[in-house]
């Protein structure tokens, strides 16, 4: 395919690269837009802030890290010869596997040579008269290209910690979230951890057990379910790999691009305490994926919410041994409003004698003073300090680049009150820029491999109408942009989703103004949305 727009990836001044279409990330999302696009027959090429591929997988390093999406769903299913021959060896896959599993999609699919490492994008302009865009890198080089996708993640721009005294602090820290590359020494140290979301949950039991002692500083308690993760059997992979295209089918029709989740048809009222109870039993044993999907209505209503919540606390007084400590990690807000955790001994970690909970809404946090960690009760000498804090969740990279479209309209503006898009995919004022997995897509709540690729098809089907259609510019207009925010808000206020304080308000982010940014209706439903608008001509897009 040529598009009309002539790039030259061979451009010979090293400071200007004239490109189809430049991919920013080389996570799951950019490494297939890339793979896809040049497929097409375009010429594009990835700009990586990293020295290598993975995105998510490349900088979360921390102790524990490993996805709580089952592996053999958490995994491309665009090529067949991929996915029948890399071998999954657990359930849940630890970090370093994912990463290898990464590396050898890009070396399989000769990715790396459309790859510029060390090249972090710190602007983004549209040229309204050439219809190209323009990009610099912190490097100092420049590149042009019809198409601009980003690919930037919607969990990679850390929520930097910004307490005071850090620097003061004489100990070592690290953010998990940017986890050093080199193997840290906890032997004999005293640590302590700022914040207890997923990547908390899972560093805890193995930093605990490294360490001499833990000190967990906790703001809000979560919800965790067991993963109940083990190695994979020969006959359960055989069984995958001769069932995956059927697998793949049902996790295309999914509400959350998981096969195995195994979703329950009642309402959690309509059933009695009894059978309540061993269902919720039943998925505790089988491990996280399933559980918040026993019943329907978990989601959005209070007391159906509460019989799943009830569960979990139970649980949690059952294996927690001081009362006080169960307590105080028994969590107060609905289950599944924040994003459920996926564990490996959790809170069985509280029982070491080396461990101790602090709660800093009754003690909070000062600063951090040469020693450590100084609450309004004590200080705590620490030798490192583990800051879990999280990510300034989906609009944090987008924003971290100075994004500016038609009229010299800047991203930073036109979402200052909250990101606004179509679909998650496309920003009015920004043509020919698509988002992966943007604000405004179901992206971050469900499979996000089966969000990736979804969105990735629809953009590479729409390049590729563009060409064929001898466009030069396409972009959604106000009015369906504006109902597509609408029809967010929506569907997120018919569910508990705006009940408490999650990355997914922004609330972790101080200043974050308080919108729910992904969009709740269903990965199925918003799928045939998609297909459903692009076969109808693109309606609610200007093309021209
Ligand atoms: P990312 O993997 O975040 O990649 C984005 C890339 O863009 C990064 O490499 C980044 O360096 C680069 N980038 C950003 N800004 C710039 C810039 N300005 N210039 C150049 N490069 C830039 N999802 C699941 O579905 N299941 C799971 O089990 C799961 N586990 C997770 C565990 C952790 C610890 C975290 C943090 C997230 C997890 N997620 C999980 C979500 C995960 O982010 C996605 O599944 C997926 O990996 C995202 O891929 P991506 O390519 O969209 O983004
Ligand atoms: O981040 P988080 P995360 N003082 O925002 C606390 C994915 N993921 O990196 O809840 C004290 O969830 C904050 O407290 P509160 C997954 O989608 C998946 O853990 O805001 N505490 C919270 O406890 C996940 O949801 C896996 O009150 C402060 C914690 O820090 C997402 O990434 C593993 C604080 C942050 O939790 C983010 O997870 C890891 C402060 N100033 C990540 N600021 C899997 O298992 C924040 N906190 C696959």
């Amino acid at each position: 395919m040529t598009v009309k727009f002539q790039g030259d990836s061979k451009n010979t001044d090293p400071s200007i690269t004239k490109i189809d279409a430049i991919i920013v990330g080389a996570g799951f999302g950019g490494m297939y837009m890339l793979h896809s696009l040049n497929k097409l027959g375009l010429k594009a090429i990835i700009l990586e802030e990293a020295n290598g591929v993975g995105g998510t997988w490349y900088w979360n390093r921390y102790p524990g890290a490993r996805c709580d999406i089952p592996s053999i769903e958490y995994s491309y299913s665009f090529s067949d010869e991929l996915q029948q021959e890399w071998e999954w060896s657990h359930r849940y896959s630890t970090q370093p596997e994912i990463l290898e599993y990464a590396n050898h999609v890009a070396d399989r699919f000769e990715l790396k040579e459309h790859i510029r490492f060390n090249e972090r994008v710190i602007s983004a302009e549209y040229v309204e008269n050439s219809k190209i865009w323009k990009l610099h890198t912190s490097s100092g080089n420049m590149y042009q290209s019809k198409y601009c996708v980003m690919a930037t993640g919607s969990l990679s721009s850390i929520n930097k910690p910004k307490f005071e005294g850090i620097d003061s602090y004489n100990g070592d820290w690290y953010i998990t979230g940017k986890w050093p590359h080199e193997k840290i020494d906890l032997s004999g140290k005293s640590v302590g951890i700022i914040g207890t979301g997923s990547s908390a949950v899972q560093a805890i039991p193995i930093l605990a057990e490294n360490s001499k002692t833990l000190t967990v500083f906790q703001r809000t308690a979560n919800y965790s379910i067991p993963a109940n993760n083990r190695s994979l059997d020969s006959e359960e992979v055989r069984y995958v790999k001769d069932n995956y295209s059927s697998i793949r089918e049902k996790q295309r029709k999914g509400k959350g691009g998981v096969a195995f989740s195994n979703i329950g048809l009642k309402s959690a009222l309509e059933v009695s305490h009894e059978e309540r109870l061993k269902e919720y039993q039943k998925r505790w044993d089988k491990g996280y994926v399933g559980f918040i999907s026993a019943y329907t209505d978990i989601g959005t209503n209070e007391d159906a919410n509460e019989t799943a919540a009830e569960f979990v606390r139970s649980k949690i007084r059952e294996i927690v041994k001081n009362p006080n400590t169960a307590e105080l990690l028994s969590p107060k807000n609905a289950i599944g409003c924040k994003r459920l955790c996926a564990d490996t001994n959790y809170f069985e970690t509280y029982n070491r004698d080396n461990v101790s909970l602090i709660d800093v809404n009754e003690t909070p946090i000062e600063s951090l003073v040469p020693d450590g960690v100084k609450t309004t009760e004590k200080t705590f000498d620490l030798d490192v300090v583990v800051f879990a804090i999280g990510f300034d969740a989906m609009t944090g990279a987008l924003l971290g680049i100075d994004i500016k479209g038609k009229n010299g309209m800047k991203l930073r503006d036109k979402w200052s009150d909250g990101p606004r898009s179509y679909l998650g995919l496309t920003v009015e004022g920004f043509p020919n820029m698509f988002t992966i997995t943007g604000p405004g897509s179901p992206s971050v709540l469900g499979n996000m491999m089966v969000a990736i690729e979804q969105h990735v098809e629809w953009i590479t089907k729409c390049i590729q109408d563009m060409e064929a259609d001898g466009k030069n510019e396409i972009e959604p207009e106000f009015t369906a942009e504006n109902k597509w925010m609408d029809h967010i808000e929506e569907v997120a206020n018919q569910t508990l989703r705006y009940s408490c304080n999650s990355w997914y308000v922004g609330a972790n982010v101080p200043g974050k103004k308080r919108v729910f940014m992904p969009y709740v209706g269903g990965y199925d439903v918003y799928r045939k949305k998609c297909n459903e608008i692009s076969t109808n001509g693109y309606q609610g897009f200007l093309r021209i």
